[in-house]
């Protein structure tokens, strides 16, 4: 039954969930990138109340980045240009891990390389590091010298990845692979990483784009082109987790892309989300993790659902009953006109 009317007595939803065998109270993430290690938001933001930190991709090695100007704000969402800046494995295991796990915090850390043999000592130097929750392998960030360089654009690239990462990491440990919408057929993507061992997907990364100064007539961001998020990209990241839970609906999405409102947040549980990270909205609003899970928690009370899981991929249920009585109708009107 499609829950409708109120949970009787006011009683709270249970708004737990799961990414494979990482499991957590609250379905609302950071999204990797947009808070750094969590320091930075910890003032305004309670980060053991959220689903977890998702850390800013870290490389093997430190890394300066694009040049600058590496940000452009564009209608309804933002380009960004940063270049997988950060201080390198060692000194994020040493400072950023260590303030996260001192704290107790749920944590996934993001992980991103240049080739496949430096994803695969970036797992390995995470092996045996305790506090983490999972691993979201970043295959798809657009600031990179080459697109060849974009593993998520190439099914067998993309699932090399993920192999040797799944192959290096801790069984208890999920690994979620990050793809790029920029993509003819996300889903044979998401079959590739799939085959090769990923437990789940985050879906999905910035779109690539650009803009043009009309003043100075050169490209605005110093790298160019430049990741497209905010709410311009939310159809095509509800697309992505619409397509992908229909082809693969046990697989744990975590999906992303523009999420500013518990209304947006629902709508990719709908799609087939199991958990949604918080990306841009972070920007201006610091505290939008926890309020949007508070509208979400809203939401699926005044809708009288019991469990926030009831509501994963719903959509496509609500669809396909739709569809059905549709069909039916029409045949019964065929059968009443003789
Ligand atoms: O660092 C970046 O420029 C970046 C990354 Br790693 C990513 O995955 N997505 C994005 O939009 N920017």
């Amino acid at each position: 039954m499609v829950a409708t009317a109120p949970v009787p007595g006011g009683a709270r939803v249970d708004m737990s969930t799961r990414l494979g065998a990482f499991q957590m109270p609250d379905p609302v993430l950071t999204a990797s990138g947009c808070a750094a290690a969590g320091r930075e938001l910890a003032p305004f933001l309670d980060l053991n109340a959220i689903g977890a930190v998702v850390t800013k991709s870290i490389m093997l090695n430190p890394r300066s980045g694009r040049p600058t100007p590496r940000m452009a704000e564009t209608p309804s969402g933002m380009l960004n240009s940063i270049g997988l800046q950060g201080p390198g494995i060692e000194e994020f295991i040493a400072k950023d891990l260590r303030w996260l796990r001192e704290r107790g915090i749920r944590t996934v850390v993001s992980i991103a390389g240049g080739s496949v043999q430096e994803y695969q000592k970036l797992a390995q130097r995470l092996r045996h590091e305790p506090g983490i929750a999972a691993l979201e392998v970043n295959i798809s960030c657009p600031n990179v010298e080459s697109r060849g360089q974009v593993f998520a654009c190439d099914p067998l690239s993309a699932g090399s990845v993920v192999q040797v990462v799944r192959r290096h990491t801790s069984p208890d440990v999920p690994v979620l692979a990050k793809l790029s919408p920029d993509v003819t057929d996300i889903v044979a993507i998401a079959k590739s990483v799939l085959d090769a061992g990923a437990d789940g997907l985050s879906l999905i990364n910035t779109l690539l784009g650009m803009v043009i100064d009309p003043d100075t007539m050169r490209p605005m961001l110093g790298g160019m082109t430049g990741g497209l998020s905010g709410p311009a990209i939310r159809p095509v990241a509800v697309r992505a987790v619409w397509q992908v839970h229909a082809a693969y609906p046990r697989v744990p999405i975590l999906g992303m892309g523009g999420i500013r409102t518990g209304q947006d947040a629902f709508e990719f549980l709908l799609a087939g989300a199991s958990a949604v990270s918080v990306g841009t909205a972070v920007f201006n609003d610091p505290h939008a993790p926890a309020r949007i899970s508070a509208e979400l928690h809203d939401i699926l009370a005044a809708r009288g659902f019991a469990r926030l899981s009831d509501a994963i991929g719903l959509g496509h249920t609500m669809q396909a009953r739709h569809v059905a009585a549709m069909d039916a109708r029409r045949a019964a009107e065929q059968e009443a006109l003789g």
